[in-house]
């Protein structure tokens, strides 16, 4: 049975939320967006087809409110929800409540949520399936001693980590034994206070891995496909910086292999919608199954860009009990596509927030350039939220050219107002262990400094005082004999915010 979606309320804020709808205004759907009162003159709330305050700026009060929301639903006529990423999108209470207020959630079921919320409950359910894992303890520990010997068995370094984690939340190294009962208890107590569930398991820890992700989709109908790997190893505190598509190690034989596990893992726990099968692979290129994300990915662009595959769209017609359309052996790699995450903080100061007002925001354009972002020049950047600014993506026919276009954007995008991560991404599209691909996910720790910024082309303030003087001049001329509409693009220190 199919049930066609007319109306979708879009559950979130932001670059996500306008990306949701730029494909619902695509395929003919009306839209809904919430805001809270931080979010009023947001672009997601004028693109909407109708926009309602749901409440005071903290997410707490506002985006996280369930019952608000599906009351909005219910008042506006609205078939379905979409929840974008973060918020209420892994949430499967919401997910339930969701379903039964009659209302349909664009992703997969409570129950799959539930099952992969859980680490422990993931590779329980993949059990039956063959499936590399990292050697460890298949249950929550118990018994501390039991699990010393198997610590002892499997041989140090091992890894804590929490059953309800993510994003590196309650994992602790422990690099011998004499320390496991001290980063035990710290785990426990992190994974208490953070989860409210203090179940822990161990792992042989894999000390240089890199991060590689696969995507898949599934119908209602047992239909799962994979729309091969993401590579993300370069982040920052278990903070995603750089993103591409396809990893620059895998070869063919090992996507594939690792591509029918991710199925596996889908069907495992009878997945529909989009998802995500998080690996990490060591330096021999062995695979382990970490954890599935049953969301759509803040990175999921460069799956598109490659594949041609709108997941969004997908996700929706999944969501109206529609089987998928796409067969596996018709997807196939083309090009190679980079994400940068664009975020309001310093890179020169140990990465702080800076939030502020976006003076300047003038986005880089192009063959092979796509910017998803939330945000326009003279907005401020609240403090609620994740402070990212945009998405920048690139996209070209090899890897050299997706970054070598990269640079070109990072130089072309003019921020000021704020400090952004723009200079630091730079530097990881320079250096020669990412130009390489001999990188893992120690990248940044490895190779960062603040000072490698300094060593960036720039202009010199003066350079950049004269060109500001002569667009002011120009601005002040009639406009038919203006030389130039906007302020010329050069290698400056527009986004590192000299003029402030
Ligand atoms: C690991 C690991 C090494 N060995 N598990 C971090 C987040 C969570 N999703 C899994 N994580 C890791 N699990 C074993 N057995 C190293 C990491 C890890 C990591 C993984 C992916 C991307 C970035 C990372 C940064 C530090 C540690």
């Amino acid at each position: 049975m199919t049930t066609a979606i007319r109306k979708l309320l879009v559950a979130n804020r932001g670059e996500i939320a306008l990306r949701v709808m730029r494909t619902c205004r695509e395929m003919g759907i009306r839209t809904v967006a919430i805001y809270s009162e931080a979010d009023r003159l947001s672009p997601h709330v004028r693109y909407a087809d109708e926009a309602v305050c749901v409440g005071p700026p903290p997410s707490s009060e506002s985006y996280l409110q369930t019952d608000v929301i599906i009351d909005v639903c219910k008042k506006l006529a609205v078939d379905a929800i979409h929840p974008g990423y973060g918020f209420l999108s892994e949430n499967a209470n919401f997910a339930r409540a969701v379903r039964e207020a009659g209302l349909i959630f664009v992703g997969p079921s409570p129950e799959a949520i539930e099952m992969m919320g859980s680490k422990l409950g993931a590779k329980a359910a993949v059990s039956t399936y063959n499936i590399p894992m990292v050697p460890g303890t298949p249950d929550a520990i118990s018994d501390r001693e039991a699990a010393k010997r198997t610590a002892a068995e499997i041989g140090y370094p091992i890894l804590i980590k929490a059953s309800a984690g993510g994003g590196g939340k309650g994992m602790r190294i422990v690099q011998m034994e004499q320390e496991f009962d001290e980063q035990m208890e710290r785990a426990v107590s992190e994974a208490i206070s953070s989860f409210g569930d203090g179940s822990v398991f161990i792992e042989k820890y894999v000390t240089s891995p890199r991060h590689v992700e696969i995507q898949v989709l599934g119908d209602q109908h047992g239909n799962i496909i994979h729309l091969f790997e993401r590579e993300c190893s370069v982040q920052r505190r278990h903070q995603k910086v750089v993103e591409e598509a396809p990893s620059a190690v895998l070869t063919p034989e090992i996507r594939a292999e690792m591509g029918r596990c991710a199925v596996d893992v889908a069907r495992a726990c009878g997945y529909y919608g989009a998802g995500t099968v998080e690996f990490i692979v060591d330096d021999q290129l062995n695979f382990y199954f970490l954890e599935m994300n049953t969301r759509l990915q803040v990175e999921h662009p460069v799956t598109e860009q490659i594949t041609g595959v709108d997941l969004v769209k997908q996700m929706i017609y999944i969501a109206e009990g529609k089987p998928l359309t796409i067969k596996q052996d018709e997807l196939e790699i083309k090009g190679h596509a980079v994400e940068i995450r664009v975020y309001a903080e310093d890179p020169a100061n140990n990465f702080l927030p800076d939030v502020g007002t976006l003076h300047t925001y003038v986005r880089p354009q192009g063959n092979g350039v796509r910017v998803d972002d939330g945000f326009e020049q003279g907005m401020a950047i609240p403090i609620y939220y994740d402070p990212m600014i945009a998405k920048l993506i690139t996209y070209g026919a090899t890897r050299e050219e997706a970054i070598e276009k990269m640079i070109r954007a990072i130089d072309e995008y003019q921020i000021s107002g704020v400090q952004t991560t723009l200079p630091f991404c730079r530097f990881v599209m320079e250096h020669e262990a990412f130009r390489s691909g001999q990188f893992d996910t120690h990248f940044v720790q490895r190779y960062f400094t603040p000072q490698v910024l300094q060593a960036q082309p720039d202009a010199t303030e003066t350079q950049l005082a004269a060109t500001l003087a002569a667009w002011l001049l120009d601005q002040r001329k009639p406009k038919a004999e203006s030389a130039a509409t906007s302020l010329p693009v050069q290698r400056s220190k527009w986004k590192e915010n000299r003029l402030r």
